[in-house]
């Protein structure tokens, strides 16, 4: 018995190995290949729903994600260099929500030559940038960013009873889906002969610049009857600046993401409507479509997502919506 002690014992270790190393195997199997995800900044919830989005699509369809994000909206370097740190750390595709539409495209062009599939997304990346940088195999993930801002400002102008003077937050000067969604509220402001744009400016999509530059645009326009912004961060600093000046609810706040923290400004009155374009949708489909791309399968050149008018109206027809369907199980 003695004599064959040692010689079970090794049995059962190589066993033991050879187990292990099968489960590990199959662990990577289960991983899948490595999407990175790299977002503008985490300081605006948007980017957290986004981010859902890309963790639930990571697991459902099994591959393992990277999420990063730059610091602020405006740290175009910063995401830059995590880009290329990606392409580095050879990912097998990497999605993006640029900061800028044209500072990227090179850093998109070292991902084509290193063959990584390239996913834009939520902003659309130039299209002259890339075609005259030679970027040609890239997708695009997002929404209809002009239709969302005629959306917003023809449901402001409507609710104005089609006068007054309106003003415009807007997001990056340049940048493709802020100049879309200004585009959209002048083109439906347009329609109304009897509303004037007083003010158009940029807050940079950020709360305090928004704060400082609407303080300054309600001082030289006393008569202001509404405002679009094009993201809710800055409308949130907009509504600051309207609480100081005693205005708050009585110059109509129209804005775009619908964050949980808008819907409550919509319901309790300090916002008027928000645009939501789905941003976990975004997430997912992206993550999704580069895993195609990986398997070499067809995707889309480009996707968009649903856009929604949230409203006080539709927020309690959603409420009514799921206290039935509550009733009826
Ligand atoms: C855009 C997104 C969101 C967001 C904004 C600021 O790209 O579509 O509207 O609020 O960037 O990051």
């Amino acid at each position: 018995m003695t004599r064959f002690f040692p010689v079970m014992l090794a049995a059962a270790l190589v066993l033991c190995a050879l187990s292990c190393a099968k489960k590990e195997k199959a662990a990577q199997k289960t991983q899948g290949p490595t999407v990175a995800f790299v977002m503008k900044t985490l300081t605006n919830p948007f980017f957290i729903t986004m981010s859902d989005g890309v963790k639930r699509a990571g697991k459902e369809l099994g591959c393992k994600v990277i999420l990063q994000a730059s610091e602020e909206e405006t740290s175009i370097e910063q995401m830059v260099n995590i880009v290329e740190a990606m392409i580095a750390q050879k990912v097998d595709a990497i999605c993006v929500t640029p900061s800028g539409s044209s500072e990227i495209v090179p850093t998109f062009v070292k991902a084509q030559n290193a063959g990584i599939p390239i996913v834009d997304v939520d902003v659309e990346i130039n299209a002259e940038a890339a075609k005259s940088a030679g970027l040609t195999n890239y997708y695009y993930v997002g929404a209809d960013n002009l239709e969302g801002g005629y959306m917003a400002g023809k449901y402001l102008a409507g609710k104005l009873g089609g006068k007054g003077n309106v003003a415009v937050l807007e997001g990056i000067p340049g940048v493709d889906n802020a100049e879309k969604r200004k585009a959209g509220a002048l083109k439906a402001f347009g329609e109304f002969p009897g509303i004037k744009v007083v003010a158009s400016q940029t807050a940079h999509w950020k709360t305090e610049e928004a704060l400082n530059v609407f303080t300054n645009i309600l001082q030289a326009n006393r008569e202001l009857s509404g405002v679009f912004c094009a993201n809710d961060m800055m409308a949130f600093g907009a509504i600051k600046a309207l609480e100081a000046a005693g205005k708050k609810g009585k110059v109509l706040v129209a804005s775009y993401d619908a964050l949980n923290e808008a819907k409550n400004c919509i319901r309790e009155g300090s916002m008027l409507c928000s645009v939501d374009q789905r941003p976990d949708l975004m997430g997912y489909y992206a993550v999704k479509f580069a895993l195609d791309l990986i398997n070499k399968k067809r995707v889309p050149a480009r996707y968009m997502v649903p856009l929604t008018n949230v409203t006080k109206e539709s927020l309690a027809d959603t409420i009514k919506a799921s206290a039935q369907a509550n009733a009826g199980h």
